[in-house]
């Protein structure tokens, strides 16, 4: 694997996935793998979970981990051919190969600006950045995905799914502030490769992209959605169609004991941070069938994975036989 912005960057996907569920049973496996390896991770914006799962992750295999709040450093300009007399201080074409030359491996996280809807769905920030880095970057949320949030949801439905294909309900919720569309995006996008049937719910005006929705099963009536589903994955999102608006805050859309009982004694699941009672009722956050500390927990085995697919690489011929035969041979290392 050289990057990973996607599920479209990963050669094998179920691979990756025994991976990380390996990871999860021995985190310390591989612990050498990434001496003298250093981790830098980029974040444009507010991070809990992504930040210090990815740390913990590198920490895991032997790696040096640095931060960068990016966002209080110098304001970066990204376009070419600028007469750079305004706030922004350095070319990203810089800063991408200096950061390179002390990293191994990046990690960014940036958001949309949710203004400029081509733009945002070019991954314009993220995809300039790997232009001009020179090592493997990973995507710690980009303005219209985030993977590793997925791969960490994908396993939490494997480890408590209890028919061999589920029925996972992606539901829309209100919520204060206008969102990125990324976490539903990745979510419908990494669901098509596991064995669920998916269905997404969401009031008209918030369709996903035609590049993530197309084929995918839509029902408008979330009573109708949820009715027999075995996962229930809430998230908000702002409208696609226009563009980055709230079109309207509909309580009647968080998530109640009432509607979680027309399911198939569903499980929650939300990637965090959650608004209570405003997107999920107390009542059902709190309740066992909440997975959303498992979620949080597997984004660590998620990460591992990840880096260790990366690191491992071409050069490593021996460690990606080493990966296999710890995921297809049960090996503890
Ligand atoms: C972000 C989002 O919706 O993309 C991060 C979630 C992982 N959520 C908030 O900013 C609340
Ligand atoms: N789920 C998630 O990515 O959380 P953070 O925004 O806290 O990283």
């Amino acid at each position: 694997m050289k990057q990973f912005t996607s599920i479209h960057d990963v050669p094998d996907p179920q691979r990756l996935l025994a991976t990380a569920l390996r990871c999860k049973q021995n985190p310390h496996s591989f612990a050498q793998l990434g001496q003298h390896k250093t981790l830098v991770l980029l974040f444009f914006n507010p991070s809990l979970r992504t930040r210090l799962s990815t740390e913990k992750a590198g920490l895991n295999l032997g790696m040096q981990v640095m931060t960068l709040n990016a966002g209080e450093g110098w304001k970066l300009e990204f376009e070419d051919e600028v007469i750079m007399n305004g706030d922004k201080a350095e070319h990203i074409r810089e800063a991408a190969a200096v950061i390179s030359q002390y990293a191994d491996v990046i990690g960014i996280r940036t958001f949309p600006s949710l203004t400029e809807r081509e733009k945002d769905y070019q991954d314009f920030v993220l995809n300039r950045f790997i232009e001009f880095a020179a090592v493997p970057v990973i995507s710690l949320e980009s303005a219209i995905r985030h993977p590793l949030q997925s791969l960490a949801d994908w396993m939490t439905i494997e480890e408590h799914k209890k028919s061999l294909r589920p029925r996972v309900v992606l539901s829309w919720a209100p919520h204060p502030r206008a969102l990125p569309q990324a976490v539903a995006n990745s979510f419908v996008e990494w669901m098509q490769y596991a064995d669920v049937d998916l269905v997404v719910t969401h009031p008209a005006g918030y369709e996903l992209a035609p590049a993530f929705s197309d084929g995918v099963t839509v029902e408008y009536d979330q009573r109708k959605a949820f009715a027999g589903a075995d996962f229930v994955y809430t998230k908000n999102w702002s409208s696609y169609t226009r563009y980055g608006q709230i079109l309207h805050q509909d309580p009647s859309w968080m998530i109640t004991p009432e509607k979680m009982a027309l399911t198939n004694e569903a499980c929650f699941m939300h990637c965090l941070p959650v608004r209570r009672n405003v997107v999920v009722a107390d009542a059902v956050l709190d309740s066992p069938a909440s997975l959303t500390l498992t979620q949080a927990d597997n984004r660590a085995h998620a990460a591992q994975a990840v880096l260790l697919h990366l690191l491992a690489g071409k050069e490593h011929q021996s460690v990606e036989q080493e990966i296999h035969q710890l995921v297809e041979m049960g090996t503890n290392h």
